[in-house]
């Protein structure tokens, strides 16, 4: 037993109500005060008060699994209400929250470590009115977003912000995350398909946003500083979503490659010519490790260095033709080796699995995860660079390059090997993220293309943001949490 130090000394300037914290396996417990629990309580409810170290363990952290969980308790409001109710009494008890979705973050953004009280809105998750003429549908936080595109579907309709986790990912996190994955070049990211929200700021007031306009001048769109602010601002409670055309018969077509300027030359000449849904991209690495370890055959013998993974639509009955003629033509040039293209859904969704299957795939290898994006136009130049360093520095780790390279996200994932301790292996990363944050900067791109700062890329926020910059992002966070009771040391410290 260890005895209080200041949890929460970051938080309202103040110690909590008499919390203790304890000292197990290098993390620490708070054990909040009866009284304060009591007031925790009958805003929820006990039963959905959750107190259980299991519970602990699952609410406190996400997929990034580097923290060890530790919050002081979880809470579960069943309504916008309750949620206010919490994040004033947080205020009034200096006590700091942990906004919660799916928790399938990257970046340790959903983390609480350090005795936060969770609040998960897994029970706002009713899909309330929708409007056939506005296209639109009303979400609580807490739906689950296959859910949102079952139900968009059902009205012969479609939610296209799509990606891996879309099982278990929720739409508030979702979108105080910004989400983006396979679909961004032809549909942008999550931001682009929220008409809505409704939040609860750090004060516990809530704002009304937007209200499903599509045209709306009238001053700053608070809208847009709630997306992506990774619950620092305020805990998205409900989502006004627009919905579109359900895309016509997709294919899929995988490439293989020698070279990535070859992919770009590809990806340049499809894209003079059709629309693309997806232009993925991932490395023979990471093809070796997908199939040996999923259910799934290599699109064909020959090996590249690389391989493009394209999806269109087919509406008009021509683009098949088409596109053969745009493989036939990239062939030629040489920028192509190889390729196949799906027949059928069940073959598309195999072609698909090779790309979405490798984040899953390559977990047992405890990789270290980067999020990058430059220009479309730079990522060859950009991956040379980076690949370069990393080998020069590092020549034992396996790199696994894979990702969305038609809008210039590129996942560079560091394989541990066995030798090294995860804490070994962690540090020798973070030393090279220096070097590879220097590129980014070098390239004027972001050190966290769509997976959000949260506490895993925070030291390297200044890389892609000026000083300026940061200091207007806290001012702007001091607007919305004065006291700093929302997802406190997340994206940068105050
Ligand atoms: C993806 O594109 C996800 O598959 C995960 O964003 C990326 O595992 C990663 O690094
Ligand atoms: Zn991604």
């Amino acid at each position: 037993m260890a005895g209080f130090a200041g949890a929460y000394d970051s938080i309202c300037g103040r110690a909590v109500n008499a919390a203790i914290i304890r000292i197990f396996g290098g993390g620490f417990q708070v054990t909040l005060a009866p009284d304060l629990l009591d007031k925790l309580s009958r805003i929820v409810g006990a039963n959905k008060l959750l107190m259980d170290a299991e519970a602990h363990v699952q609410y406190g952290r996400d997929w990034t699994r580097v923290e060890t969980p530790s919050p002081a308790a979880v809470a579960l409001p069943g309504s916008i209400e309750q949620v206010q109710a919490l994040v004033q009494l947080a205020n009034a008890e200096g006590l700091a929250i942990v906004p919660s979705g799916g928790r399938t973050g990257l970046s340790g953004g959903a983390v609480a470590a350090r005795g936060e009280l969770v609040v998960a809105l897994d029970n706002l998750n009713q899909i309330g009115a929708f409007n056939s003429i506005d296209r639109s549908v009303v979400c609580g936080a807490g739906v689950i977003t296959e859910q949102l595109q079952q139900f968009a579907e059902d009205q012969g309709l479609h939610y296209p912000v799509d990606f891996a986790s879309s099982g278990s990912s929720q739409i508030g996190g979702n979108v105080a995350t910004n989400a983006g994955g396979i679909k961004v070049i032809r549909y942008g990211m999550t931001r682009d398909w929220v008409v809505g929200l409704k939040v609860v700021t750090g004060t516990g007031e809530l704002l009304e946003l937007n209200a499903g306009l599509i045209k709306n001048n009238a001053g700053y769109d608070l809208r847009h500083l709630m997306i992506g602010s990774e619950g620092t601002l305020g805990i998205i409670v409900e989502v006004t979503i627009r919905l579109c055309r359900a895309p016509t018969d997709l294919a899929v077509m995988v490439l293989g490659v020698p070279d990535m300027p070859s992919i770009m030359s590809t990806l340049a000449e499809f894209r003079q010519q059709m629309e693309l849904t997806a232009f993925e991209f991932f490395s023979e690495p990471a093809l070796q490790k997908v199939v040996a370890h999923q259910d799934l055959q290599r699109p064909f013998d020959e090996p590249c260095a690389y391989y493009a993974l394209l999806e269109f639509e087919q509406t008009s009955g021509s683009e098949m033709d088409q596109a053969m003629a745009l493989f036939e033509h990239c062939l030629e040039q040489g920028w192509v080796l190889d390729g196949v293209v799906s027949q059928s859904v069940a073959q598309a969704r195999n072609l698909w699995r090779l790309r979405e299957d490798i984040s899953e795939t390559i977990a047992r290898w405890a990789p270290y995860k980067n999020d990058l994006s430059v220009v479309v136009s730079k990522v060859p130049e950009f991956l040379t660079a980076v690949e370069a360093l990393v080998n020069a520095a590092y020549p034992d780790f396996e790199i696994i390059w894979y990702g969305h390279i038609g809008d210039g996200n590129v996942h560079l994932n560091i394989l541990k090997p066995e030798s090294l301790s995860i804490a070994d292996f962690a540090e020798q990363c973070g030393e090279v993220s220096k070097g590879v944050f220097e590129i980014v900067r070098e390239h004027r791109g972001s050190v966290s293309a769509e997976h959000g700062v949260g506490v895993l890329k925070k030291p390297y926020l200044p890389y892609s943001r000026s000083p300026l910059e940061i200091e207007l992002m806290r001012a702007i966070k001091r607007s919305f949490d004065p006291n700093g009771v929302l997802n406190p040391g997340k994206i940068f410290d105050l």
